[in-house]
């Protein structure tokens, strides 16, 4: 019996060295101390021993069940050892890899433009109106004192999407609505995308943007239009800039004027920005036709007003001195990151 145990022992502790799973551990710690294990099945037989046998074997089983619990937790840290260690291996990390370089994105030179243009003007307290760009022909023209077969509708090169609805070929339309919506005093401006069918060149694009202004009240004259033209050129060119009126004609204003800014290469001693002629068309501009005002239901002889509207595209190639509108179409993102 003592040498079955010993054999027992020296069996076990060769197989715990071969061991390379906790699965396999579990297995043969069941298999050697289990209840129906190895070393159960050898003290079950000692009924058969002497008295004095007894005990001395007794004491044998019992040193050999401490050496393999002892055997078998070392070898079940061994084995939880390796793991980490391997885990470690697998998953190591280099943190002086270079990161991963996120593109943040710049905002585009006309949404420049048009949110330095809104702040000016809610900065003179108006507030900013949108609409649709798909509209009426009565918001694009009639009320707009344009009607059917005026010679103004051909200069608009106007997209039809049917007799009576049109892309809009200016931002007038949501003016026309928010008059009829509200009552004066009316302070807002409208900034928005419009249609015109016109070839693409570096000055043209058939989608552009355009800021237009309305101003209606009780006494509103043609001063305070100067003066918040000549504010807002000073706040977009910089303060030395002046501003100069022509008259001019458009259907929706009387009278109506084109105003020119002087130049911001040369100040106004002419150069090849503004070939030569010290100035630059920005605007158009104009005190309400009271026949626009009629139509929305506003009384031209109690209320006066004025409007103005401008290209963001001209205004932006300005600025920035891009000599090519397309450029602000194509998305180039070596052209747009310069901004
Ligand atoms: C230009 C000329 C202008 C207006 C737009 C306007 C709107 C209403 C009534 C009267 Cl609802 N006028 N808008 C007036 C004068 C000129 O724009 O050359 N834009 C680029």
């Amino acid at each position: 019996m003592k040498q079955q145990l010993e054999a027992i022992q020296k069996q076990a502790l060769d197989k715990l060295t071969q061991i390379s799973e906790i699965r396999e551990l579990e297995d043969l710690k069941v298999a050697y101390l289990g209840k129906k294990g190895e070393l159960t099945r050898i003290l079950k037989g000692m009924g058969a021993l002497t008295a004095e046998e007894r005990p001395i074997i007794g004491q044998m089983a019992n040193e050999v069940r401490t050496a393999l619990e002892e055997s078998i937790a070392n070898t079940r840290a061994r084995l939880v050892r390796e793991e980490r260690n391997k885990r470690l291996k697998d998953e190591v990390i280099d943190v002086t890899l270079p990161g991963k370089i996120r593109a943040i994105g710049k905002k585009h030179p006309l949404t420049l433009v048009l949110d330095e243009l809104k702040d000016i003007f809610l900065g003179m307290g108006y507030e900013i109106a949108e609409g649709p760009e798909i509209e009426l022909d009565y918001n694009n023209f009639e009320a707009l004192n344009i009607p059917k077969n005026h010679p103004a509708r051909d200069t608009q090169d106007t997209f039809y999407i049917s007799e009576n609805v049109v892309l809009r070929t200016h931002t007038s339309p949501v003016q026309i609505r928010h008059m009829q919506n509200n009552k004066p005093p009316i302070r807002i401006i409208c900034p928005g995308r419009v249609y015109r069918s016109d070839a693409v060149d570096a000055t043209h694009s058939p989608v552009f943007h355009q800021v237009e202004g309305l101003v209606v009240d009780k006494g509103v004259t043609m001063g305070d239009l100067i003066g918040t033209l000549q504010a807002f050129a000073k706040a977009i060119f910089g303060k030395d800039t002046r501003i100069r009126l022509r008259p001019h004609h458009f259907p929706f204003t009387e009278p109506s004027a084109e105003v020119d800014v002087s130049c911001w290469g040369c100040g106004g001693t002419g150069c090849r920005i503004c070939k030569g002629e010290g100035w630059i068309e920005i605007l158009g501009a104009g005190m309400v036709h009271p026949n626009v005002l009629r139509e929305c239901n506003i009384d031209p002889e109690i209320y006066s007003g004025f409007a103005f509207g401008m290209g963001v595209e001209r205004i932006t190639m300005g600025k920035f001195g891009i000599d090519d509108m397309r450029l602000l179409f194509e998305n180039d993102v070596r052209f747009l990151k310069q901004f």
